[in-house]
């Protein structure tokens, strides 16, 4: 495996595909962390292994997995689950694992961006996070695929998503936080992204979901299924407290195009009628921990079904017990008539912070 500083995807003909293409295999971390996951992690635990062993009916999926862990881990994920030594600081791949990129001969590389869990001692959620920053090496290892490292930028997966022919969407609530790359400027940071994803076009929406957790990653509020076509959440409920920024949402999407100058078809999956707040019980199994953000009961959490990853054949995605369960399976169905829609009860993942885009990350098939 190669370490690339001297050159960008870009120049070198690869570009990170939609995650609507062909996968290889998907990846995830095991939660082990008792500051963020309650009980011991061991609720989050047995969500993860169901996620994982929902993705293995449609693709191969590798978990990385503590020493400490491994029996366990074993002993939950199914027997087509792949289960290999990674320490991690927690389990969000999405955010701190490789992206993935590819060229038109096929070949499949990668880039190591910084991490510094999201928004470092500016306003990150805990510290360290160096076993976390050092897992796309440890992938690409295992994988031999040759990575692209850039010169200090700071960036997580959860904060992109690509149509695969040179579109790209982010918020500039996440981007432009002042915990990832200050010192740049937005034409810097955009020159970063065309760079190493390949894009001619980047569509900046104001705002995500999460202004505290993740500075509003756009993997709740945004996603290609398909060149030319987003989904994003909708309510008409004005008192629904992402009213607000599912329209945002719209208004900063509505007529705009993309990098081929298709006007984009914007599709609607509703957001949940009730929202996820954290209960006394829940909170008193976290382990507070000097360095971490705190659990605390009552907090609401951004619970959105668009935080679903697409697998060859198949949508995964986020169920809550909530009233719009079924619609959302059913609004997803009839915008991938294609793949087969599965629901997987995730409350005990957006305890934790994020949800299943958050916790899994494609590999694009070489
Ligand atoms: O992508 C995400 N939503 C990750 C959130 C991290 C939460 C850490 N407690």
């Amino acid at each position: 495996m190669r370490t690339i500083t001297d050159s960008t995807p870009r120049k070198d003909g690869f570009r990170m595909p939609g995650e609507f293409e062909e996968h290889k295999q998907a990846w995830m971390l095991w939660p082990e962390r008792p500051d963020n996951w309650r009980n011991g992690a061991k609720p989050a635990q047995q969500v993860f292994a169901n996620v994982a062993n929902a993705i293995a009916q449609f693709e191969p999926i590798t978990v990385g997995v503590s020493d400490a862990q491994f029996e366990n881990a074993r002993r939950l994920l199914g027997e087509n689950v792949r289960v290999v030594e990674i320490s991690s600081n927690d389990s969000w791949v999405r955010d701190c694992g490789p992206t993935f990129v590819k060229n038109d001969k096929g070949e499949v590389r990668a880039v190591n961006w910084d991490f510094n869990a999201w928004g470092g001692l500016f306003d990150g959620l805990y510290f360290p996070w160096d076993k976390d920053d050092r897992v796309p090496a440890k992938i690409c290892n295992i994988e031999n695929v040759d990575m692209y490292k850039p010169d200090h930028f700071v960036l997580e997966g959860g904060s992109i998503h690509v149509d695969g022919e040179g579109t790209l969407v982010v918020t500039e609530q996440c981007l432009l936080s002042p915990g990832r790359n200050p010192e740049l400027t937005k034409e810097q940071i955009e020159e970063y992204l065309r760079q190493y994803l390949n894009v001619d076009k980047i569509l900046w929406l104001r705002e995500g979901m999460d202004p505290d957790e993740t500075n509003g990653h756009v993997d709740d509020v945004c996603c290609f299924a398909r060149p030319g076509e987003v989904v994003i959440p909708w309510t008409d409920d004005q008192e629904n407290p992402f009213y607000r920024v599912c329209h945002m949402v719209y208004e900063d999407l509505a007529g705009q195009t993309d990098a081929k100058g298709r006007t984009l078809t914007i599709h609607k999956i509703p957001l949940l009628k009730e929202q996820v707040f954290i209960t006394q019980e829940e909170a008193e199994g976290i382990d507070p921990m000097p360095g971490s953000a705190p659990r605390v009961a009552g907090e609401m959490a951004a619970a959105s079904y668009l935080n679903y990853l697409l697998v060859n054949g198949g949508v995964i995605v986020p169920q809550f017990g909530d009233e719009n369960d079924e619609a959302a399976l059913e609004a997803l169905r009839r915008i991938h008539p294609e793949r087969k829609v599965v629901g997987v009860y995730t409350r005990e993942i957006i305890l934790g912070g994020g949800n299943i885009h958050c916790i899994t990350q494609q590999q694009p098939k070489a």
